[in-house]
């Protein structure tokens, strides 16, 4: 079994987060998304998406997707993190926040990045107005968390889950777009903190 992917990205330091919290070792090989590799036929053949990462698993079969990889993961390996939730309501809860923080955070990142920095402008069209509007929804949506964040301990409620390690890595991305965590996000700023002294993040 092997990870493919780019261990300095957002996605593929997601699910080296969730690997470490899980405590597992697994063999990585470097894609060159720079040089375009994901956009090969022969990735395309491992990767419907073009994205990394993908698990290679010993049988041939590969899963993108970082959560899928994840969820592979968490349901392969004994262990009692429950990192999507243990009971049916924390699993709702994992799934809902989960969503929220993806669709109206980490997408909204990530469009502002590649559409305001040009990044990928040799694989895709870049529309600086897109990035703008990307980054402005983004920063309306930190609030939203720090509010949560001012009932709960972490993201889903009072257990940590896969959905902090999702938020962690959107924190983790905020510099690049001139945003950051400050006094103005109170719940957000005293989470980060609880957060940066997870052995899994170090
Ligand atoms: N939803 C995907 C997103 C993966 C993704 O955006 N990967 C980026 C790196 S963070 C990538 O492969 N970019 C290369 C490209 O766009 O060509 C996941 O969670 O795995």
């Amino acid at each position: 079994m092997k990870l493919l992917e780019n261990s300095a990205t957002p996605s593929a330091r997601r699910v080296a987060i969730f690997l470490n919290e899980l405590g597992i070792e697994v063999e990585r090989e470097d894609v060159d998304i720079r040089g375009a590799e994901n956009r090969s036929e022969a990735f395309l053949d491992k990767a419907p998406n073009g994205l990394i990462p993908v698990l290679q698993l010993d049988d041939g079969t590969h899963i993108c997707e970082s959560v899928a990889i994840c969820r592979y993961f968490d349901a392969s390996t004994p262990n009692d993190k429950a990192l999507f939730g243990a009971t049916p309501l924390e699993q709702a809860q994992v799934e809902m926040w989960q969503r929220i923080v993806e669709l109206q955070g980490v997408v909204p990142a990530f469009q502002a990045f590649r559409n305001l920095s040009g990044f990928f402008s040799d694989r895709e069209n870049c529309v600086k107005a897109w990035g703008e509007e990307s980054r402005e929804r983004l920063a309306q949506f930190l609030p939203v968390v720090d509010k949560q964040l001012g009932k709960t301990d972490w993201v889903a409620g009072d257990r940590f889950s896969i959905v902090d390690i999702t938020l962690w890595v959107l924190c983790g991305f905020l510099d690049r777009l001139e945003l950051e965590v400050n006094d103005s996000l109170p719940n957000l700023k005293r989470w980060h903190e609880q957060m940066s002294q997870r052995p899994s993040v170090q």
